[in-house]
């Protein structure tokens, strides 16, 4: 009976692009070399997270133009979690898939 559940709650995972983990959490899923969803509006004081869905992709997530570090690479199984404090619109990049596309955007309101 566990496992049922189990595989009905991955298949609406797998079914819903954005999901919220909870109401201060909103969840981002790195997948197939893109962030999805792209673009995420929360309100200020709630929380990004970025999952890794990769079978064997890492990526990262680099908010260049706050002049911030990149962070380091979120593998398989990964995540990293952002809170934002103040609306705004805040591009971030995959360092390494940049090139390739992999780019987001939060916005706060
Ligand atoms: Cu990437």
């Amino acid at each position: 009976m566990r496992n049922v559940a189990t595989v009905i709650l991955l298949a609406a995972l797998a079914c819903s692009g954005s999901l919220v983990a909870d109401d201060d959490t909103v969840v981002v899923v790195m997948r197939d070399m893109a962030f999805d969803p792209a673009e995420v509006t929360i309100r200020a004081g709630q929380t990004v997270r970025w999952e890794n869905h990769e079978r064997r992709q890492f990526h990262n997530v680099w908010f260049r133009d706050l002049g911030e570090d990149p962070h380091p690479y979120i593998f398989p199984e990964e995540h990293i979690e952002k809170t934002f404090d103040e609306s705004g619109e805040y591009a971030y990049v995959c360092e390494p898939h940049e090139d390739r596309g992999m780019v987001g955007v939060v916005i706060v309101e």
